[in-house]
């Protein structure tokens, strides 16, 4: 018997039948690239993440440490506005519903959205309330390894579907920042780059928000 590679369309059937596969959405195997612009270059030595607007305390914190924040490993589902979906994504980095469970970060009683924010300028809102969700990741390595410098090295944030949690909210990709310097939480909402552009702002991959 010869082994075959996963079948594109087979793999499709399956998480269709598992109810898995949003409307409008077509299986990939690969792993598309899509951002405006071009991937930055990485200095460690500059780099840090900020964390400011709608907490007690702002953060600061340098590559190294950022690297010794509390760990969480998630696979999910994801899926892009420009209907692939990847399934059964491996993703490690840190979880901003850790950082608030373990008094790290301390969001104002007023804070109730929070806005990405990327290098040159890239933003992207989502209500606090999704970005404590399980499903939300500043995210280091994928499938085992530091990400790759088009998919966000040394940071991104990742948002996808979790197979049997249907209570989570669900956005499309795009609301996971990539090469992502910081976090601001916000007593009101604010649209991001493509929010702006005319994507849907709340962007449910369930009801199919694409755009406005
Ligand atoms: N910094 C930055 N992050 C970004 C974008 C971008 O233009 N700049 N595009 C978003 C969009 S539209 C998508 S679909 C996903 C794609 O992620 P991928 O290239 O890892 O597949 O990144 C999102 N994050
Ligand atoms: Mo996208």
């Amino acid at each position: 018997m010869k082994n075959h590679p996963p079948d594109r369309r087979q793999e499709e059937e399956r998480v269709r039948d598992e109810n898995r596969l949003p409307p409008g959405q077509a299986l990939t195997l690969k792993f598309p690239v899509l951002h405006y612009g071009p991937a930055p270059p990485f200095n460690p030595a500059a780099w840090d993440f900020r964390i400011w607007g709608e907490v007690e305390e702002e953060k600061r914190w340098t590559w190294d440490e950022f690297n010794r924040l509390p760990r969480t490993r998630i696979q999910m589902d994801l899926h892009c506005v420009t209907r692939w979906s990847k399934f059964d994504t491996a993703w490690e980095g840190v979880s901003v519903r850790t950082l608030v469970g373990q008094g790290l970060v301390r969001p104002r009683p007023d804070a109730c959205f929070v806005m990405q924010h990327a290098e040159y300028g890239f933003t992207v809102n989502l209500p606090l309330e999704v970005v404590l969700q399980e499903n939300f990741l500043l995210a280091t390595h994928f499938d085992g390894q530091p990400i790759t410098p088009d998919h966000g090295y040394p940071l991104r944030g990742v948002i996808g579907a979790i197979p049997g949690q249907e209570g989570l909210k669900s956005p499309y990709l795009w609301k996971g920042a990539k090469w992502l310097r910081g976090l601001e939480f916000m007593s009101r909402d604010r649209p991001g780059f493509w929010e702006k552009a005319g994507y849907n702002n709340s962007a449910d991959v369930w009801k199919e928000e694409r755009f406005e």
